[in-house]
């Protein structure tokens, strides 16, 4: 299976991509104002490339639920130091984390290979950006906004609600010119969605990679794991590993996290879980 992001194939049939996330707020959930300053945000993108991130996922606005937008101008005047000093030093696959269809056009002018939007394609204009850029894209499930979406999100189903909602987005990106090869889904874990609703994204996770696309998992951290420990997000590793250990062995191929080095370590074992139970399963023809 071939993720195409720009001039990059990554071939993600036997393995697993990991993502680090560069928070350049001051308001992220977890780290929250650590790396505002350009200086700080470029010390920890090159840490996490050193750790083995082969993806890096720039955000200027947080998501956090309760968080309003961050205006385009705001976004870019934050992320362009960041992105064009990266985009010079190294060749690591640059990702911008916005619904902003003008800062992922500004993003991918600067050299970002891959637009990570957590609103799936809520801005009318960005599915023609990345069509026209040949970008990457990760289109994300959301149940309302920041601002509301953990006030009583509710499913009949919920796995197969987020499927049909990302078949559909899929579907509309192909319309708008964007090759299905250049696309990856998210389930959104903790973007409208209770505790009981994240676990049971992750463990029916083959609703989402039936629809042949890979799957990015953003567990890292989250609220879910916090809730099922009752721990801070300073403690929550451990937890943010085994869950997205078991979503790469279950067939998730992308996981998007802040500790790169131990994830790297996690889902390689997990990845090489996954191979070994497909090796031993009856050939289909
Ligand atoms: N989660 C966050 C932000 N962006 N993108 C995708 N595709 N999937 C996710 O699960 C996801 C995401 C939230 O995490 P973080 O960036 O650390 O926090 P904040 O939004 O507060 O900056």
């Amino acid at each position: 299976m071939i993720w195409q992001c720009r001039g990059r194939a990554f071939d993600l049939a036997d393995r697993t991509l990991v993502m680090g996330i560069v928070n350049i707020t001051p308001d992220s959930f977890s780290d929250g104002g650590r790396f505002f300053t350009p200086e700080a945000a470029l010390g920890h993108a090159r840490r996490l490339l050193a750790e083995g991130a082969e993806v890096l996922d720039l955000g200027a606005e947080s998501t956090r639920p309760g968080a309003g937008p961050v205006p385009a101008d705001e976004q870019w005047r934050r992320l362009s130091p960041v992105l064009e000093t990266l985009a010079r030093e190294t060749d690591a696959c640059l990702s911008v984390d916005t619904a902003s269809a003008s800062v992922a056009e500004r993003a991918l002018a600067a050299g970002a290979q891959v637009v990570n939007d957590v609103t799936a394609l809520g801005d009318p204009a960005m599915a023609g950006v990345v069509a026209r850029a040949g970008a990457g894209l990760v289109l994300m499930h959301m149940r309302g906004a920041p601002a509301d979406m953990q006030r009583d999100p509710r499913y009949q189903d919920a796995a197969g609600e987020v499927a049909a909602h990302l078949a559909a987005r899929l579907d509309d990106a192909r319309a708008a010119g964007i090759e299905r090869d250049r696309v990856a889904l998210d389930p959104g874990i903790g973007f409208g969605k209770t505790v009981q609703h994240s676990l049971e994204l992750l463990a029916r996770i083959e609703t989402l990679t039936a629809l042949g696309r890979p799957v990015l998992v953003g567990v890292s951290r989250k609220s879910f794991v916090g809730h099922l420990l009752d721990l801070p997000v300073d403690q929550r590793l451990e937890g943010s590993l085994a869950a997205a250990a078991v979503a790469v062995f279950l067939g998730a191929r992308i996981v998007r996290t802040h500790d790169v080095a131990a994830t790297v370590r996690a889902v390689r074992v997990a990845g090489a879980l996954r191979a070994a139970r497909v090796a031993q399963e009856p050939a289909h023809d």
